[in-house]
Order: C-alpha cells, then structure tokens, then sequence
C-alpha cells in the first residue's frame, strides 16, 4: 500500500505514535508518505520506502495567522495524485481530519483516497470538546471514512462527547527490543549516586501532566527516609513552576531537569520507579514505554491508565493530586526489592503481550484493508 500519514510534528504521544506506525508499516513493505509542517520527532530516518513531504505555507503580511491547515489540504491533494496514495491516515482530530476530507474532497472526481483518522486524548477531551471546535470535530469524525480510537476509554469519551461510536479501538503499542531494561548503561551511574533510587517523569510539561506533583512526591518520599533522585525529563510550560517548587521544597540538589532528549528508551531503562500523575490521559504511552523496561508505575487513575497499568499488579493507581498515596506506593516500591522486580516482570511480560509492535500493526492493516474495501464498494455503485 502507499500509505500518507499526517502528525504533529512536535514533541507529543500523537507525533510519536504515528512516526512508529510509519516506521513500523515501511518495516512490513509498504510505502509510507508523512505529510507535515516538520519531520517528526521521532522519524530520524528517511529511506527508500519511508518519505517527507513537507507542507509549504505562503507567509503573506493580510494573513494574521497562516491558515496550515489549507496548505496543508493542499499538499494532502497533491501527494495523494504524485505518488498514488491508497488512503490518508491522520493522528489528532484537529485540524488533521478536517484537511484530509478537504483534499479528499478537491480532487474526488479524479480518484477517492479514504480518511482515516485515530483519535489520541486532548483533540476529544479537551481541544474538540471546547465550544470553539466541536461542532467541526464532530463533523470530521462523521467524514472520515473511518475512525480509531487509541483505548476504551477514549471510544467511550467520543460516544459522550460527539454522540459518534463508529471507532475501532487500536490501542498504542511498543517495540519490545527497543525499550528494555538496561541497568548497566553508562547513563545509570550519571544519574544516581551508589545507594539512590532513580525516579523518572517523562512528558510535555504541559499543566495536563501535572508535573508539578512529582516534586511534591519526591520530596514526600525522601521525607519519609527514602534516598531517591529525581530526573524530569521533557520541557513545556510548567517546567519552570517544577523548578521553582523543588527549590521551595529543599529537594533541589536531589532533582534535574534534563529538558527533552531523543535517547528517552535509555532513561526508561535504568529507572526503578515511573511518575505519571496526570489529570488527563488517554492511554498514558510514556507508561507502557516504562513498564516494556520493567519500570513499576505510579500513576493516577485516570482516562486510559487503568487499560495499561494494571493496579498493585505493574503498579500503583491512585486519584488525581493524592501525592499522599503516591508517596507511601512509590515507599513501598522503594523498600521490597523482591516486589519492585516482581511488579518490572509483570509489567514487561504484559506490555510485550498485550501491546507488542507485532500484536497491533496488523490491527491497523486489517482496519485499512477494511476501509479501502468500503470505499471500493460504494464507488462501485
Ligand atoms: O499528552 C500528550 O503527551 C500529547 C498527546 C498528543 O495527542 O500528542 O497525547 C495523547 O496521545 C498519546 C498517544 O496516543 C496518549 O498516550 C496520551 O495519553 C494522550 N494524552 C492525553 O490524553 C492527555
């Protein structure tokens, strides 16, 4: 198949997870082409069956914002026909779906390329929910020609929000040989001094994670006796409020902000304990990353989470802003070596089983063979 796919290019679960499918179909011999304001993130390699098409925007002084998402119609049209795609597979709602059914739309007497488009968390429960963009959103999911969404719980978010339930759940998924344990990388001994424990938090920084939850948890933890260390990795808008809070909270020295970082699967996998006490999450993808390394996860019983991160199992569950329960999980974690272990080797054995690359990218193959055979049939009649 020649398959187009669009993501926001930038740091973000969506980005990650369609840059992986791209990766992961070109891997299964088909020719994918992004389509985008930027190479995405995590798409480092560009090969023979892997393309960029970047999206190219007029900057013309009338326009006070550069309508991107018509460019970006535009150059959907334009591959779609110079390069033969089968279909256009979005990430994110908003605007991505809407620009794909317009290109499908500009060139349809030509040829039908379907839309498809996977819903990822914030372009339902937050941005698409708000007043200013559902109405569209809502028509986006009715035009596409078929709808993903990345867990129950987000299936279950859009049929209350958009009164639409024609979603296919397709959960996110993992390379088991890219994210494994690693205590002897170099990067363990740089981060952790000889008898500290290493806590990890990996995100966007954006209020919706709450990071800020972590200091409190850190400096609960080592509050209570336990010899721990810290390591943020990400940037975004809260990380300056982070900062401030672990200078407020006396755990300074014993926290670092390492700011974004390509090598994330090195940090998953050198971590005892994962921190994701986020406010919102769909699926929680920087979780099942974690836990593919044997990271136990401490995280909030939220949106998605619970689908992959099975409580006193692989981790501990707990409400959102209880860095009480938090801290006391995490002590607990800290002080068993015996349950630290048993809960890694639970959490990978799922992840692998469950999640693999392997167990989900035919899902998406046999949602595409399913669309394409839809949009076969009814030009037929
Ligand atoms: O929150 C983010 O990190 C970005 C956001 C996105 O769409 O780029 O992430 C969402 O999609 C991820 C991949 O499917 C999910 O793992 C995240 O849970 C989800 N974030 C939220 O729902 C807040």
């Amino acid at each position: 198949m020649n398959i187009g796919i669009t993501v926001y290019p930038t740091y973000g679960g969506s980005g990650i997870v369609g840059s992986e499918i791209g990766r992961e179909l070109a891997d299964n011999g088909h020719n994918v082409h992004f389509i985008s304001s930027a190479l995405p993130t995590r798409l480092t390699e560009l090969n023979e069956r892997v393309h960029f098409h970047e999206v190219e925007m007029m900057n013309y002084p009338l326009f006070e914002h550069q309508p991107y998402d018509l460019a970006l119609a535009t150059k959907m049209a334009t591959v779609v026909r110079s390069e033969n795609l089968d279909l256009l597979h979005v990430h994110y709602a908003i605007p991505h779906s809407i620009s794909a059914i317009l290109a499908r739309e500009s060139i349809k007497q030509k040829r039908y390329v379907p839309v498809i488009t996977t819903l990822h968390g914030t372009d339902i429960t937050l941005v698409g929910a708000d007043r200013s963009y559902l109405p569209i959103t809502k028509y986006g999911l009715q035009q596409s020609d078929g709808v993903t969404a990345v867990s129950r719980f987000l299936k279950q978010a859009t049929i209350e929000t958009f009164d639409f339930d024609e979603i296919e759940v397709i959960p996110n998924f993992i390379c088991p040989n890219y994210y494994q344990r690693n205590f002897d990388l170099p990067l363990r001994k740089e981060l952790v001094n000889d008898g500290e424990k290493l806590l990890v938090h990996v995100s966007n920084f954006r209020p919706v994670k709450r990071p800020q939850d972590c200091i409190e948890v850190a400096a609960k933890v080592r509050g209570k006796g336990g010899n721990v260390r810290l390591v943020m990795v990400g940037d975004g808008p809260e990380r300056s409020a982070c900062e401030y809070r672990a200078e407020q909270l006396g755990i300074k020295e014993y926290t670092d902000f390492v700011g974004k970082r390509d090598n994330i699967a090195d940090y998953l996998a050198v971590a005892d304990i994962f921190l994701l006490p986020s406010e919102s999450e769909s699926f929680g993808l920087a979780a099942l990353e974690a836990q593919a390394c044997e990271v136990p996860v401490i995280a909030s019983r939220i949106g998605g989470i619970p689908e992959v991160v099975t409580d006193k199992e692989t981790g501990f569950l707990s409400d959102v802003e209880d860095t009480e329960k938090m801290s006391e999980d995490t002590l607990r974690l800290l002080n068993d070596d015996e349950m630290r272990r048993a809960f890694g080797e639970r959490a990978r054995e799922l992840a692998v089983l469950r999640y693999s690359a392997t167990e989900i990218i035919p899902q998406y193959l046999k949602f595409y063979e399913k669309i394409l055979g839809e949009a076969r049939s009814a030009s037929a009649t």
